[in-house]
């Protein structure tokens, strides 16, 4: 395995790359160095490297499916080839392919979601999700006066990143605790957030906490909008397998001696929000209703996701 790909794999581990489409991208592009650095010309040699690198990029943080999709989208067709320097090209052409189709469906999505902010609009957003971001900047583009409520997203604090992100787009920020959440929702109009992975049955695994917006938004009668590439459906939640949620070391949530030794933390960061609480997953594809995700999945998957046991 290369250096490009253990590197790539720490720095999704301990977050110096973390954004659900960031870290797929980062994944495909850690498969084309894998590809442009290796040395050797035996091909099964080289498929066997191949898959450790799958292996261990996609082990870097397990519940984003869309690093999964990113990397395994650069060996698709892997088996046609016949020699290494084939299969490298094969390899390069899928993982640039993979990146434009992301940065394109951010942009495209950002653009749909725009229509649904009218102007005057106050939403919420959690966490630091650069397509939420990106269709709430857009529609601030198009000179809608929008006020935004971004939470502060605790234990990463990635609110703080999205304040950022739209204070210098110009947009009116305002940064809440996460405890405030269902109080300040009586001043939102529209919620958008981001997604990690969406199961076959349309519920959205996002950042801890996006199902305590979801719930209050429900309450509230405010229309919750998750923003989502197609490459962050799962597939194998077809089949009923389950998304693994990650949960990370204590010392995100408490410093050293802060608590009795006694004392236990539990630091899952992703929830899932059931599809009911979901008004649409606006995609590169269009607005869908959550129902549809199945749909959309088996049709970009063709036949092989009715055949495999
Ligand atoms: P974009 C992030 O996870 C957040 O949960 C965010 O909503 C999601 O990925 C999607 O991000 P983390 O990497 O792809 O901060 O929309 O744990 O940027």
């Amino acid at each position: 395995m290369t250096d490009t790909v253990a590197a790539t794999a720490a720095k999704i581990t301990d977050m110096t790359i973390r954004g659900a489409g960031r870290i797929a991208r980062a994944g495909a592009e850690a498969m084309l160095g894998f590809a442009t650095e290796y040395q050797g010309n035996d091909l099964e040699a080289f498929k066997k490297e191949v898959r450790r690198a799958c292996d261990t990029l996609v082990a870097s943080r397990p519940t984003a499916v869309s690093l999964w999709n990113g990397v395994h989208a650069t060996v698709r067709g892997l088996d046609e080839a016949e020699t290494v320097d084939r299969a490298r090209e094969i390899i390069v052409k899928n993982a640039e392919e993979f990146v434009r189709r992301s940065n394109e469906a951010v942009s495209v999505i950002a653009s749909i979601g725009a229509k649904r902010i009218s102007d005057g609009d106050t939403i919420m957003t959690h966490c630091n999700s650069s397509v939420a971001i990106g269709v709430i900047t857009e529609a601030h583009r198009q000179c809608k006066d929008v006020k935004v409520y971004a939470t502060e997203s605790r234990p990463w604090r990635q609110g703080l990143l999205t304040v950022r992100d739209l204070d210098d787009a110009g947009v009116d920020t305002t940064l809440i605790i996460d405890s405030a959440v269902r109080s300040v929702m009586a001043k939102v109009d529209k919620v958008f957030v981001g997604a990690d992975t969406i199961t076959a049955h349309g519920a959205v695994i996002n950042k801890i906490g996006t199902s305590q917006l979801a719930l209050a938004a429900n309450e509230a009668r405010v229309p919750f909008y998750v923003c989502s590439e197609t490459y962050k459906f799962s597939p194998m939640t077809i089949y009923g397998d389950m998304v693994a949620i990650e949960e990370r070391d204590m010392s995100e949530v408490v410093k050293a001696g802060e608590i009795p030794e006694r004392v236990k933390v539990f630091n899952p960061v992703f929830d899932a929000t059931p599809a009911k609480y979901i008004d649409a997953i606006i995609t590169e594809v269009g607005m869908i209703h959550p129902a549809a995700v199945y749909s959309i999945l088996s049709k970009q998957l063709g036949d092989s996701v009715l055949k495999e046991e």
